[in-house]
């Protein structure tokens, strides 16, 4: 890419390594891998900004324990997704990994898959657009205090996000932004679309109020189709001009 340092982590496909099950995760030998090559990378470039294109939501857990430690611990995150992400590799129904990865952030040890990292505490969290949430996901929320804006509360109020990041008194934002939340009627192409979310509209005004302060943004769960690819164009255009 022109003028843009570009990098292409080679992942797996291979179907039977990801379905073996190691420490509650299926295919954690696997992820392990990846995510130790994409972190090792991000530590030897050592880059300031980041932008990264997904793959999963997992695939961001290097790029924000990387970023965490480069800041030390002067983060905050805002995580676009129409779910939690924030299972237990116990509390997990299913043992897939794309239900974890913000809970992992906060894991001292990453679930034993980045185990030498400075983790996330929830205060440098801000969860936005969730609405599909599990009862473990939900009691989380609640018992550590992370912040937590549903589609209704940040549609009703402009500058909600804008203040609960400032609240943070952080020089450093990163945006994850898992395409599921956004609202299937106006971007379907996602692997796990959820009704009544955010529209492109809200999610390109959201990224562009913190355009000057942030460090990173993340797209994930793409589910590549015709469809509002004018969209995504965009969102790579902004990641671009980071
Ligand atoms: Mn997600």
């Amino acid at each position: 890419m022109g003028g843009v340092d570009f990098v292409n982590l080679p992942v797996s496909t291979d179907i039977a390594e990801m379905a073996v099950k190691k420490n509650g995760i299926r295919g954690f030998e696997v992820l392990h891998r990846q995510m130790q090559s994409a972190y090792d990378r991000l530590t030897e470039d050592s880059p300031d900004k980041l932008f990264a294109l997904g793959g999963g939501c997992d695939a961001d857990v290097p790029c924000l324990l990387y970023l965490n430690e480069k800041y030390r611990g002067d983060l905050t995150v805002i995580w676009l997704d129409a779910h939690g992400d924030l299972n237990t590799p116990e509390e997990s129904a299913t043992s897939l990994f794309y239900g974890m990865p913000l809970r992992s952030l906060m894991d001292v040890k990453c679930f034993g898959l980045l185990e030498n990292s400075l983790p996330l505490s929830t205060s440098q969290i801000i969860h936005a657009g969730g609405r599909d949430f599990d009862g473990a996901e939900i009691a989380f929320i609640k018992e550590s205090g992370m912040s937590s804006y549903t589609v209704q509360e940040i549609r009703s109020d402009n500058g909600l996000l804008k203040r609960a990041v400032d609240k943070k008194h952080s020089g450093h934002i990163y945006v994850h932004l898992d395409l599921d939340v956004l609202d299937p009627a106006d971007f379907p192409n996602t692997p796990l679309p959820v009704d009544g979310g955010l529209y492109c509209k809200e999610v390109s005004s959201i990224l562009n109020s913190f355009a000057d302060e942030l460090v990173g943004l993340g797209i994930y769960e793409y589910a590549p189709s015709g469809a509002r690819q004018a969209f995504v164009e965009k969102l790579i255009q902004f990641g671009l001009t980071l």
